[in-house]
């Protein structure tokens, strides 16, 4: 589909992708696709007074009936599944099977929020007093602001929103700059759902900004916004984490990740080399859980270099949305540099690169590349700094001890994983002696998470928590309550206070 076919078939009007001053330009070609209207500063405080009146009313509808409205949105999702993919690939860049997975993400989320809206459990706890009742319950804790990046431009903000929403919390979503316009259609969708959802759902429960990081820091700076959960950069996450902080915030960080895998000797290579290559090249090397680190047994490293040199050589780099394409193109011209000058860092530090060269022949007018492997004397500085492109850095070890040092030296502690047929290993790998990533992962890749585990990592990466398992209690307040039913006061540690 071309890029007007694309924006035509999920309702973009002329008015909304032109006479504004942030141009989109897609990936795939270098072309200017709109031009679309920027939020102004200055409107901000209005915006999040609408989000704080919001939250007055949607806390108070019940929390299954607020589930009500994250499932017509997967059913409009489920609708819009084909078209909003498409949109995915246009201004992301991912290839066609991607972008569809991405919205089928958001799908999953919303099914699983749906069921979490019958199921925000609180505790009864014991209470040592006699005639006590003591109790927890998870209440709604107010707007939350979602800050997302162009990688995964919407299924980011449908973790949050989805659970947010049946938490009852309005949402104000400041999309990367780079990809707006995929924000803008999935709150057309969302608006289907509103309108058949009726007249429970407040004026201004989603709202949309669109703009650079002063908006995203009227957001971060607000009181009015309780909760703000930030995915990208860890230079990013350090400016954000301490704003928060410092207004008592709560923020939810998904930073940077370099994410290791282990292939040991017992490892059944011929799966290792699939999952090496899908979570180092795919989406070409841009998800927070790409593969970029490889520390390989020495007794094999050989043997897996040949066999992944000969699987690199084949793959298909190109239009992401033609058949058969493994490898769309970067996200920009910046992004190439970026990979560039990693390279020659890594050949100035005694690496050794094959591929990543720029690809120009029979492709569009973006920034395309081979990736890249790079064998790698240790792990030095490149190695340790995310570089968020297809490259891969192998290292080997002799001992596991030293392959999970290795993995755990570095500043970021998003995934991992270990590639072994062998039990002792495996679960050395999942114990506290083993990975301290947030996600570990034996004889799969570190990428391409589901929806219904906790998703978030520890160190640089932040140590915020989305997605599934218990991550919805990050958008409610929780409030510990003790009833005294006796006849009595008395005093919890027996303290005596006799008046
Ligand atoms: C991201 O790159 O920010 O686990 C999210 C994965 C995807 C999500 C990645 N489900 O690779």
């Amino acid at each position: 589909m071309d890029h007007t076919t694309v924006l035509e078939s999920l309702g973009f009007t002329n008015a909304e992708l032109s006479g504004g001053t942030l141009p989109v330009v897609s990936p795939i070609d270098g072309t200017t696709v709109a031009n679309i209207h920027q939020t102004a500063v200055a409107d901000m405080p209005a915006i999040i007074a609408r989000s704080q009146d919001a939250f007055k009313a949607w806390k108070t509808v019940p929390a299954p009936r607020r589930g009500e409205l994250v499932r017509l949105l997967g059913e409009e999702l489920r609708a819009a599944k084909d078209a909003l993919g498409a949109l995915v690939t246009l201004e992301a860049g991912k290839i066609t099977s991607e972008g569809l997975g991405e919205v089928q993400e958001m799908i999953d989320i919303c099914d699983f929020a749906v069921g979490q809206s019958r199921q925000l459990y609180g505790l009864t706890i014991a209470s040592e007093r006699p005639g006590h009742r003591m109790s927890e319950t998870w209440h709604p804790m107010g707007p939350c602001g979602v800050i997302s990046a162009f990688n995964f431009p919407v299924a980011v903000w449908s973790w949050n929103a989805a659970l947010a929403l049946v938490a009852g919390d309005p949402v104000i979503w400041k999309p990367s700059e780079k990809s707006p316009l995929t924000a803008m259609a999935s709150m057309k969708i969302l608006q289907r759902a509103l309108d058949r959802f009726g007249d429970d759902a407040p004026d201004g429960l989603c709202q949309l900004v669109i703009g650079k990081a002063d908006i995203g820091e009227a957001l971060v700076a607000s009181k009015d916004v309780p909760i703000l959960s930030a995915t990208g950069s860890t230079r990013m996450g350090s400016i954000v984490g301490p704003k928060v902080a410092a207004r008592w915030g709560r923020a939810i960080l998904e930073l940077g990740g370099n994410n290791a895998m282990i292939v040991a000797p017992s490892a059944d290579l011929e799966m290792a080399v699939r999952g090496i290559v899908f979570s180092a090249v795919g989406t070409a090397g841009q998800r927070c859980t790409s593969l970029r680190r490889l520390i390989v047994h020495k007794s094999i490293k050989a043997d897996l270099m040949e066999r992944l040199k000969a699987a690199y050589a084949s793959l298909p780099v190109g239009d992401p949305r033609a058949d058969g394409t493994l490898i769309g193109p970067l996200i920009d011209q910046g992004a190439l540099k970026a990979m560039q000058s990693a390279l020659d860092r890594a050949r100035a530090e005694g690496g050794t690169v094959h591929g990543g060269a720029p690809v120009t022949d029979g492709v569009p007018a973006g920034a395309y590349v081979t990736p890249a492997l790079v064998e790698m004397p240790g792990q030095t500085e490149t190695v340790k700094t995310e570089t968020f492109v297809p490259i891969l850095y192998v290292m080997e070890y002799d001992t596991l001890d030293e392959a999970i040092h290795l993995q755990n030296d570095v500043p970021q502690g998003l995934s991992s994983c270990i590639f072994t047929l062998n039990l002792r290993e495996a679960e050395t790998f999942l114990s506290t002696t083993g990975s301290d990533c947030g996600i570990a992962n034996v004889n799969i890749g570190p990428s391409g998470a589901e929806i219904g585990g906790a998703f978030g990592g520890e160190k640089e990466t932040g140590g915020g928590r989305e997605s599934g398992s218990d991550a919805w209690k990050g958008y409610m307040r929780r409030q510990t309550s003790t009833v005294n039913y006796s006849a009595d006061l008395p005093l919890a540690q027996g303290v005596s206070f006799d008046i």
